[in-house]
């Protein structure tokens, strides 16, 4: 019988090998399979079954054109992605990313990502992601909606409230979720809000939903703190992004007594000594869609540094809330360098696999996207409850369930971390929780 480790390794290859060039990918399989050892020594049965060689390759992969017309009537292509990758325990969900960078290896690592997080949450839904390599930076909103009813077109006929049920994410947010549930609504003859999450409020949404992501990272942080007997009071924060999840994310820090001196865009760093001023950041970001250098304009004392490097601004605690890899081993050595205690990921995979080594050797408290940035799929999940019993739910119920969960994910993940020998190991504790109720629904449901 061939010992653990070196089956490990043959399925690691087998999916570099099938999958040429999705480099994301292979890193987030590498990741997931580095935490599974003890799991696979104890349960031979998924060794038996090959659960792992069937997690990794997707349910099905759908790649599709998508032209369009922008305001001068010229013709454009992009092209649009949908890889339903599990369904043991539910409906294929996660979030669609319009971004420029978005080719088939993006989309399979965050759904790959996503059968993890979606099972932590314990709210039987299964793991899915899409998008399209459309940029809708500098767009108008005529172009945009052109762009998504086109999207939909081909999109519509592969998801429904039992099948796949997309969502926000990078790009994408209630703007392009209304056009596309509105063109999903005409071609189908059906007011299906449950196909949707990330509705806004008055037309199925739920509250919570758009400050979801953020407000989780802030809760599992503050959980994870607390078992250092520390808390956010007093302590000087750093977000990078400026989007929807580091806006939030900013905005529950701050209400926890925290400090958040820096965060960025993809054009640079501000960076203002005596805390952010939220409302200008969602006025920047938010209503005008502009660029964060625009801060500097409004704030004399904040600086803008023009591609700075954010990690090498000094915190207690550092939220990567932009995109994958964003923070690499040299920035983290520097953040512990200046005594940073707690990282929340925010992002999915914002952290290089040698940051997050650096992190853990350092006896940092390290909270993995799947685990610390689920806030966002939860309140879906609460989204498609509410969509199912025709209800409105309100602010405060659902900001309370948001919690709720975010602290279980936070014991689960602390207690499989334990429970397999690596206490402390959040990102141990949350593949490990995460795969184990995917891999025995898989058992239980036969070779499917
Ligand atoms: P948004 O589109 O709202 O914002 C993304 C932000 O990140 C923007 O400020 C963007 O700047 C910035 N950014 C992107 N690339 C870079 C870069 N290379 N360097 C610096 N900044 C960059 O997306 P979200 O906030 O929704 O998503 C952010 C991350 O969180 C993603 O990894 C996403 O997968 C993850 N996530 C999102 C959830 C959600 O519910 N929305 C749920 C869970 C995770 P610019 O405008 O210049 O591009
Ligand atoms: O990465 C993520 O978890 C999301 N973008 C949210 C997915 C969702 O279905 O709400």
């Amino acid at each position: 019988m061939t010992d653990t480790k070196t089956n490990i390794e043959g399925i690691y290859e087998q999916v570099v090998g099938r999958n040429p060039g999705e480099d994301e990918f292979h890193q987030t399989v590498r990741e997931v399979l580095n935490s599974l050892e003890p799991v696979l020594d104890r349960h031979h049965e998924f060794v038996e079954h090959k659960v792992i060689e069937r997690l990794c390759e997707p349910d099905r992969q759908i790649m599709f054109r998508v032209p369009w017309q922008d305001d001068e009537g010229e013709i454009h292509v992009n092209r649009g992605f949908r890889v339903e990758f599990s369904n043991a325990l539910g409906p294929y969900k996660g979030g669609l990313r319009f971004h420029p960078s978005v080719y088939l290896g993006t989309v399979k690592f965050l759904g790959f990502e996503q059968i993890f997080k979606n099972s932590l949450l314990g709210l039987g839904i299964g793991g899915g992601k899409g998008g399209a390599d459309f940029d809708p930076k500098g767009k108008s909103d005529s172009e945009v909606m052109r762009f998504c009813q086109s999207y939909m077109t081909e999109l519509y006929r592969h998801i429904g409230e039992n099948i796949d049920i997309p969502a926000g994410d990078t790009g994408v947010g209630p703007r392009e979720i209304g056009y596309m549930f509105g063109q999903y609504k005409r071609i189908t003859n059906r007011y299906e809000t449950g196909t949707f999450t990330g509705k806004e409020v008055n037309w199925g949404g739920a509250p919570v939903r758009f400050e979801a992501t953020g407000y989780g990272c802030a809760y599992f942080m503050r959980e994870m703190l607390q078992t250092l007997d520390e808390s956010f009071e007093g302590k000087t924060c750093v977000v990078s992004g400026s989007g929807n999840v580091a806006i939030y994310a900013i905005e529950k820090i701050q209400e926890f007594g925290g400090k958040v001196v820096a965060c960025s865009d993809s054009g640079g760093v501000i960076h203002d000594e005596e805390g952010l001023d939220l409302e200008t950041i969602k006025r920047i970001k938010q209503v005008e869609r502009g660029r964060i250098s625009e801060y500097a304009e409004a704030h004399d004392r904040a600086q803008f540094e023009e591609d700075g490097n954010i990690w090498t601004v000094p915190c207690d605690a550092a939220l990567p809330c932009a995109t994958q890899n964003e923070l690499d081993e040299d920035d983290a050595r520097k953040l512990i360098e200046n005594g940073c205690i707690a990282i929340g990921e925010g992002a999915n995979m914002p952290c290089t696999p040698e940051a997050v080594q650096a992190f853990l050797e350092a006896g940092v408290a390290f909270g993995p996207g799947k685990a610390a940035n689920a806030g966002g799929v939860a309140v879906s999940a609460l989204e498609m409850q509410q969509n199912a019993g025709r209800e409105s739910w309100s602010f405060e119920y659902t900001d309370q369930q948001l919690k709720e969960i975010m602290q279980k994910i936070h014991a689960d993940c602390r207690d499989a971390a334990e429970e397999y020998g690596t206490p402390g190991n959040y990102l141990n504790g949350a593949n490990i929780a995460g795969f184990l109720m995917v891999a025995r629904a898989l058992i239980a449901q036969g070779l499917i």
